[in-house]
């Protein structure tokens, strides 16, 4: 039997629907979401298997134009999960259209060379028509091999994308395991759980100010597990307003993070969330690293 299996790196502009669609694929909640611009700081991988074939799926930061040094590292991520790719797959929010930015991206793909696909997402939100035009000025930039229009929300499209990736992959034999999701480990999973949590519970700066770390893990007698993540925040104010009026935001962010676990892990899950102002973390070479960025210096 012939199988197929090869990378395919989801790329775009922040907000276009990257990790919404990785989840709807794999169908588990891998990648974290949120209505917030540059929600994913590192690339995330999801294990497909389609047709016998093993989609491996990396979903990227989006792109934009970095300030911070974790902006670098977040930016310098995703294009280093587009260089080993099979594939490389531009995302664009259909409703947001061919702005800037998306503009910038689809001529780097297109200096980059190799095979790229143009998805356009969210077409729930607009009548099918709008599309034509955003397809020429797009394909005027770089020519794309296919087009596909898909929305990550509802599904719309998103198996007849599945198919032809799998279809796409190079013949090879399998890289991980068939019934494997992710190579992402549990405890980066915890962390990005909580920040989803930050930023779906915060706004303004705070979301961006803040990152997680696992400290500890312990597994019990029981089979639940005791997990210990600090937060980091940029600022004094950030903190007092993460822990909330006698500590109710932390312990809403806790309770849904817990809950989310809980469902993936199949297991029982204690969760302690410690706050601690760290001025300048995002310039920080340790910090990024434990994220899984590589300090851009
Ligand atoms: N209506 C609609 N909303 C969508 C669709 N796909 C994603 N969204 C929403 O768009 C927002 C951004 O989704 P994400 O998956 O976090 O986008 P992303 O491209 O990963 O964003 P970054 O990680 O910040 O680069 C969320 O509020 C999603 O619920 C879609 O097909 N239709
Ligand atoms: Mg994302």
């Amino acid at each position: 039997m012939t199988t197929r299996c090869g990378f395919a790196a989801i790329l775009g502009a922040p907000n276009a629907g990257k990790s919404t669609l990785l989840n709807r694929m794999t169908g588990a909640k891998l990648s974290i979401v949120s209505p917030k611009a540059q929600t994913t700081r590192f690339r995330v991988l999801g294990i497909l298997m389609r047709n016998q074939s093993q989609i491996l799926l990396v979903d990227t930061p989006g792109i934009f134009k970095p300030r911070r040094k974790l902006d670098r590292a977040m930016v310098n991520a995703a294009w280093a999960g587009a260089e080993d790719a099979d594939l490389v797959v531009l995302l664009v929010d259909a409703k947001a259209g061919a702005t800037e930015s998306v503009r910038e991206i689809a001529a780097a793909i297109g200096k980059r060379g190799g095979r790229a696909w143009l998805v356009f997402n969210k077409t729930d939100l607009v009548p099918p028509g709008n599309l034509l035009p955003l397809i020429a000025t797009l394909n005027a930039i770089h020519v794309f091999q296919e087009t596909f229009m898909v929305s990550a929300a509802n599904g719309d499209g998103v198996l007849a994308l599945m198919d032809a990736l799998a279809a796409a992959m190079p013949e090879s034999p399998y890289l991980f395991p068939e019934d494997d999701l992710t190579d992402l480990p549990d405890r980066l999973l915890a962390a990005e759980l909580v920040r989803e949590q930050i930023f779906l519970q915060t706004h303004e700066e705070v979301p961006y100010g803040a990152t997680v770390e696992t400290e500890s893990w312990q597994e019990k007698p029981d089979g639940s597990v005791r997990i210990e993540a600090t937060v980091y925040v940029a600022r004094a104010g950030h903190k007092s307003i993460l822990i909330g009026a006698g500590g109710s935001r932390i312990r809403e962010i806790g309770a849904r993070a817990r809950a989310q676990l809980g469902q993936l892990l199949e297991r029982r899950v204690h969760l302690f969330l410690n706050v601690k102002e760290r001025a300048g973390w995002d310039e920080e070479g340790a910090r990024l690293r434990a994220i899984g960025l590589e300090d851009p210096r």
